[in-house]
């Protein structure tokens, strides 16, 4: 629990009872504002799609800056074979602004040695730098370009951290499947802390005359995903990618980020959110482990300002997360979730990929398959995916194996 906050008083106390989530109505994502229904894909797609990405811009994740003009990227390591020969490793620096003295993000790539052509490939961002995602003694532990925050950057570049998140990467299943697996430190767009906005990517596009965050501005969430588009412009160069078979993903709080990512940059092939939760996958409207008002207080920098204003009214939100969902649609989505991460409630996850079924549906895709929420280790791979396996709040070798079946599923190949 954060501090300052006192359970029983503001905010709310984080429920974990079933009987007592209570009533709720969802938005229908058919409706559009007008009070007319949406009937053709052609309707969803010219009018309602756009209105919900505003409605997401305007009241939760804020408005990013534009896709740069410009981009300028190096690759530092080329065809360094790595984990015994299977994968080469690739480094690149991308520069954010367009100029290479302004920050620059590392992305990370492994390919498939045997690869015959482009591959498809699994992007997300990391939490403890690249070198914690293998521990590869080859891997740049890349000092980032911003002034370290509390505790944040300063800790993670360092040779202790190598190999740390290494079960969360599974970089050799994931090649030895013959796609490529690429991602990049998510503090080199957003130092992941209450005082990141300055040393954050934020500022350098702010209008001129500007010095602080309007209340529909992007913040921590709107940069991580940002960050993600940008390594896709990069892949879109890369001969050796499939920039057309992408698999957007993400953990946790990088979850929502894949979410948000996937829902605006139609690019991204695949989109997969694990254990992502309140202000990912779970419907904020259910009354169950984290809250809105509980995010907004921990982690006052991730949604825009206009967000906190929902804190005591969630009912009155014009979207909830289903339509987040509903926004990759018809592309292929996947929503892991873990029984024991209560937190993120595991129901309203299932709740809220099921309640995206009828845009899905519109668009001509089979949608949610499973009419019930499935039992643990009862993975569904239709075009919107689901499992919940045993254990905790993780990325483990089983959901890389249900991302990897459900890749090979949808891209036929
Ligand atoms: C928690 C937060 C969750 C989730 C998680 C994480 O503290 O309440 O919403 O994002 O952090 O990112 O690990």
């Amino acid at each position: 629990m954060a501090a300052g906050l006192v359970f029983g008083q503001s905010p709310r106390d984080a429920n974990y009872d079933e009987s007592k989530v209570g009533a709720y109505r969802l938005p229908n994502p058919l409706l559009m504002a007008n009070g007319q229904t949406v009937q053709t894909a052609a309707q969803w797609r010219g009018q309602r799609r756009p209105e919900i990405l505003r409605l997401f811009n305007n009241h939760m994740y804020g408005k990013s800056a534009p896709k740069p003009d410009r981009l300028d990227y190096e690759v530092t390591t080329r065809a360094a074979r790595a984990l015994d020969g299977a994968a080469n490793r690739r480094e690149v620096t991308i520069w954010l602004t367009g100029k290479k003295s302004g920050p620059a993000m590392r992305l990370l790539l492994y390919l498939p040695t045997n690869a015959k052509g482009p591959v498809p490939v699994f992007l997300g961002p990391n939490f403890g730098g690249n070198h914690a995602i293998n521990a590869d003694p080859g891997i740049t532990i890349a000092k980032t370009w911003m002034r370290p925050g509390p505790g944040v950057e300063a800790s993670k570049a360092t040779a202790a951290g190598r190999g740390k998140e290494a079960s969360r990467w599974q970089a050799e299943m994931v090649t030895k499947q013959g796609y490529a697996l690429a991602t990049f430190y998510y503090g080199d767009v957003f130092p992941d802390h209450k005082d990141g906005l300055a040393d954050s990517i934020i500022p350098h596009f702010y209008r001129p005359g500007q010095t602080a965050q309007e209340p529909d501005d992007w913040n921590a969430i709107g940069a991580w995903a940002w960050g993600l588009s940008r390594a896709l412009d990069y892949m879109e160069k890369d001969k050796d990618l499939d920039a057309k078979r992408v698999a957007v993903l993400g953990h946790s709080r990088l979850g929502k980020t894949a979410l948000w990512a996937g829902a605006q940059d139609e690019r991204f092939s695949i989109v997969i959110s694990n254990d992502s939760g309140e202000g990912g996958a779970a419907l904020s409207r259910r009354y169950f482990g984290e809250t809105i008002e509980r995010i907004n207080t921990s982690f006052p920098w991730w949604f825009n300002k206009n967000y906190k204003g929902y804190n005591q009214r969630v009912d009155s939100l014009p979207f909830d997360q289903h339509m987040l969902i509903a926004l990759v649609a018809p592309r292929p989505v996947y929503v892991a979730s873990a029984q024991e991460d209560q937190w993120a409630d595991p129901r309203g996850e299932f709740l809220s990929a099921k309640a995206a079924d009828p845009v899905y549906r519109l668009l001509g895709t089979d949608g949610m398959a499973a009419k019930e929420m499935p039992a643990i280790h009862q993975p569904v791979h239709s075009t919107i995916g689901y499992h919940i396996r045993t254990g905790k709040h993780d990325v483990t070798a089983y959901d890389w194996e249900q991302f990897l079946v459900f890749g090979k599923k949808h891209w036929g190949r």
